[in-house]
């Protein structure tokens, strides 16, 4: 009796999910001044003025507006600094994170 023994052409790959992005959103308020916003956007995410004054007016204009995208825990992390910069001047200012789509 003879056997046939056939091997596979294609291998199937097991697809690993690229982790997804977090974005770091601004959130406006009434109370945090212009300038101290301006101030933790330069010194946490690395703006230059017109930047961080441009991402300052959009989220004062708009209630929100994106920061930047970061690998999860590094967003999370600038959120935590940007919003605890805030709140030891006693400001209410915040900054969250979303998954992107
Ligand atoms: N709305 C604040 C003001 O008029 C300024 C501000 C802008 C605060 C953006 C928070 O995310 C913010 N002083």
């Amino acid at each position: 009796m003879s056997e046939i023994v056939t091997t596979p052409r294609t291998k199937t790959k097991p697809k690993l999910e690229r982790p997804r992005l977090h974005k770091v959103i601004l959130v406006n308020d009434d109370y945090t001044p212009r300038d101290f916003v301006v101030k933790v956007l330069k010194s946490e995410f690395h703006m230059g003025e017109e930047r961080a004054g441009a991402v300052m007016l959009t989220a004062h204009q708009r209630g929100v507006c994106v920061v930047a995208v970061y690998q999860r825990d590094i967003a999370e992390t600038k959120a935590t600094n940007a919003t605890d910069m805030g709140r030891a001047r006693g400001y209410p200012l915040q900054f969250t994170t979303e998954p992107e789509e």
